[in-house]
């Protein structure tokens, strides 16, 4: 059963004025009451103040508690929330004495697994429970907190009751299929499976970029050895991060960074010089450098104007789009094909930024478009599963179709829907989904 008393810290460790313990389940109210003084279950949702103690009755704090009497809770299960003191010792302590009075310190995520279990939340929102704590950026928190409100659950709960309605269509003309002007006409039938189309590719159509903006957008700098890669990763992030000599070769890892360009998240990525090599060090750091050329949403290829190279430093780039960066635009003549950029004067960096966020969000920049927009590939990937079950139905809603196998198909969309949500096989997804939450979470 997933209802016994489980504990855990939901603050981060460490030193801070407060900290916040959580405890959930069916007999937290008796373990709580063997560790606060005076313990009351009733009003709940009030916060109250009172000592709380250890098995030996040592005082361990004062603080406040509150009680959410299940099912009005975040989990659904009687909940009672501590606040005491910050630091090393008093949350320890305090949830040491309540696993001592019969809690259970919870695994990752088991608060929000138990909120979907007991029907709180559905799997889309509990994803944004983890998308929004993860959040790096405005836009992020927006995204998730509107997904977390239900925004994405109400469209896809709409795609849901336009599917079912199309099987109440076509339940009457599997009655009454010899009637050539039967209740319902295959006019009828096309045209609500067109509309819910319409919808299902409207939503799907947002997820490039709506993943894009839950993973932040993947900016990798290349170019030949010694442009200055580090030196631009250094400068766009304001920190030293990646050494920088003037000896090419210096960087021959990939390193990445979050960023945040004019608010939109990026995870910029310097990578190793690309050139004729026999060194295996540096062998390997290319090979290196071409994953993540291959995974990047954008490139930025650098070239200093001075070294000529035979080796183009995008060759091979396959895909992603390209942002081509004349540095040192201190030394020497400008190029017209490239964007000039100074670390040392810093001419060009504020235009850099801007030309990237336009280009891996420019169809975001209206923000109203990113709400609500599939998230992760898991939507996607259902969105998908669902269209193509509701395309294959076309041809049995055609004059001589089967009505019987149209039905079938539309049952098995409305399934793909009813996993995204979280309607079945529900365990799997879960434990797939909180094996990355963190505790007490
Ligand atoms: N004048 C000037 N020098 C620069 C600029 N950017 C980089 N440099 C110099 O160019 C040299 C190489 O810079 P890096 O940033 O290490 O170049 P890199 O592309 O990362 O080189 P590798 O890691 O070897 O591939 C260093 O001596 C830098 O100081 C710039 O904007 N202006
Ligand atoms: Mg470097």
């Amino acid at each position: 059963m997933h209802s016994e008393p489980i504990v855990a810290l939901a603050t981060p460790p460490g030193r801070s004025a407060l900290a916040v313990i959580r405890l959930t389940g069916t007999g937290s109210l008796a373990v709580a009451a063997r560790v606060v003084r005076g313990f009351r279950s009733a009003p709940d949702r009030s916060a109250r103040f009172a000592g709380f103690r250890d098995a030996t009755g040592a005082l361990i704090d004062r603080g406040v508690y509150t009680v959410f009497l299940g099912p009005r809770s975040a989990t659904g299960e009687d909940t009672v929330e501590f606040s005491c003191h910050g630091g090393l010792t008093v949350p320890a302590r305090l949830q040491a004495a309540l696993e001592a009075a019969g809690a259970r310190p919870a695994p990752r995520g088991e608060f929000t697994r138990r909120a979907v279990l007991n029907g709180k939340l559905d799997l889309l929102q509990a994803e944004a429970v983890g998308d929004l704590i993860d959040a790096e950026t405005p836009v992020q928190s927006r995204v998730a907190l509107g997904q977390l409100e239900g925004g994405l659950s109400r469209r896809i709960a709409g795609l849901r009751r336009g599917l079912l309605e199309l099987l109440a269509l076509l339940a009457y003309e599997v009655d009454f299929p010899e009637e050539d002007d039967g209740p319902v006409s295959r006019e009828r039938l096309e045209e609500q499976r067109a509309v819910v189309g319409r919808q299902l590719d409207a939503l799907l159509a947002t997820a490039p970029l709506a993943e894009r903006v839950r993973r932040g957008a993947m900016v990798v700098l290349t170019g030949r050895p010694n442009v200055g890669k580090s030196s631009l990763f250094n400068a766009l992030l304001g920190v030293d991060r990646a050494v920088v000599t003037e000896i090419p070769g210096t960087t021959r890892d990939a390193i990445e960074s979050p960023a945040v360009f004019l608010d939109w998240p990026i995870r910029l990525v310097d990578t190793a010089g690309l050139a004729e090599t026999r060194v295996r060090l540096d062998q390997l750091g290319q090979a290196m450098s071409r994953r993540y050329l291959e995974a990047a949403d954008l490139v930025v290829e650098c070239d200093d104007g001075v070294v000529a190279d035979a080796v183009a430093a995008g060759a091979g780039v396959a895909g992603a789009p390209l942002l081509r960066v004349r540095t040192k635009s201190d030394l020497g003549a400008p190029d017209g094909a490239r964007l000039g950029v100074s670390v040392v004067t810093g001419e060009g960096l504020g235009e850099f930024k801007r030309r990237v966020v336009e280009q891996l969000f420019a169809a975001g920049a209206a923000l109203g478009d990113l709400e609500p927009a599939l998230t992760r590939d898991r939507h996607r990937q259902a969105l998908e599963r669902a269209a193509s079950e509701l395309g294959a139905t076309r041809t049995h809603l055609a004059p001589g179709g089967d009505p019987v196998l149209a039905a079938h198909h539309v049952q098995e969309a409305v399934r793909a829907l009813d996993q995204l949500i979280g309607q079945v096989d529900v365990e799997e997804i879960l434990s797939q989904l909180f094996s990355a939450f963190c505790v007490g979470k």
